[in-house]
């Protein structure tokens, strides 16, 4: 395997669980503040991250390289209220759709075909965790930060469940 490529997605994997651990953090926040709706949304999040880093680990294996772990950084897990939360996920997520877009262009200078194939499904998978982030803003906002609107809002994320779309969909 290109070793340009194969750093590049062990940093990945990196970057993928360190936001397993940040949503993680989140959903300590919120249940913290007695949001267990909220907390749950996010804990599903973070399990979606760890598939994240999954696909590109099994991808590593699939192209005879080398999976290489690093220590992850710790998570930032003080918020003053559920607005500023989804603010800093969607922050986050833009700087993930950066990397993404980072390894797609190192994919291209390398002249690995198969890379840039793979990294289409993340490129698809960024426009959705941004529009997410966006579309609950806009829910918290009009909810309020106190009150009925967000029992609402923390009743339907309680129904959020896992599923796993790097099996789902093909690779
Ligand atoms: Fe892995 O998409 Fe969010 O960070």
């Amino acid at each position: 395997m290109n070793k340009k490529v194969e750093d590049a997605i062990n940093k990945q994997i990196n970057a993928e669980i360190y936001s397993a651990y940040l949503y993680l953090a989140m959903a300590a926040y919120f249940d913290s503040e007695g949001l267990a709706g909220f907390s749950n949304w996010m804990q599903i999040q973070a399990q979606e991250e760890m598939a994240h880093s999954m696909k590109f680990y099994r991808w590593v294996f699939e192209r005879g390289g080398k999976v290489e772990l690093e220590a992850i950084d710790k998570p930032n897990g003080e918020y003053g209220s559920s607005l500023e939360v989804f603010e800093e996920v969607l922050k986050h997520e833009q700087e993930v759709t950066g990397l993404i877009n980072g390894l797609y262009e190192l994919a291209i200078e390398e002249k690995d075909y198969a890379f840039q194939s793979m990294l289409k499904w993340y490129i698809d998978e960024q426009v959705e965790e941004e529009g997410n982030a966006q579309q609950i803003i806009d829910q918290v906002k009009l909810a309020g930060d106190k009150g009925p609107g967000l029992f609402m809002l923390d009743k339907e994320f309680a129904s959020r469940t896992f599923v796993d779309e790097t099996q789902e969909k093909a690779e």
